[in-house]
């Protein structure tokens, strides 16, 4: 029984220390957001990310700012999840097939027909 309880101390200890170093981030990337229906795209497909706790599309700004847990994603999964939805993702560019696929108002002006 006092085994018992030393184990269940070590692993409380663990627990709080392995969820003292998980911590959310912030994160800003500059992209390429044209409209409504890119920022709902970002924000669903961001969402998927295992460990994207909060999405925000900026498009005054061109910026999408992420909230994630840095225990279960990092900075460059994220960019690299963007530029897979057709967008840029700061010195990133986006993934020409996606972007190919957006809706023409979501496209870069120069590319609109
Ligand atoms: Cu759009």
């Amino acid at each position: 029984m006092k085994k018992f309880f030393g184990i269940m101390t070590v692993l409380a200890f663990l627990g709080i220390s392995i969820s003292a170093f998980a911590a959310d981030k912030e994160l800003v990337i500059k992209s390429t957001p044209q409209c409504e229906m890119c920022v709902k795209t970002i924000k669903k497909g961001l969402k998927k990310v295992d460990g994207v706790e909060k999405v925000d599309v900026n498009l005054e700004k061109s910026e999408v700012k992420v909230v994630f847990d840095d225990e279960d994603t990092n900075e460059n999964d994220i960019k690299i999840a963007l530029t897979k939805l057709g967008y840029k993702a700061d010195d990133m560019n986006a993934d020409a097939k996606a972007y190919e696929k957006l809706s023409n108002c979501c496209k870069l002006p120069e590319d609109r027909k």
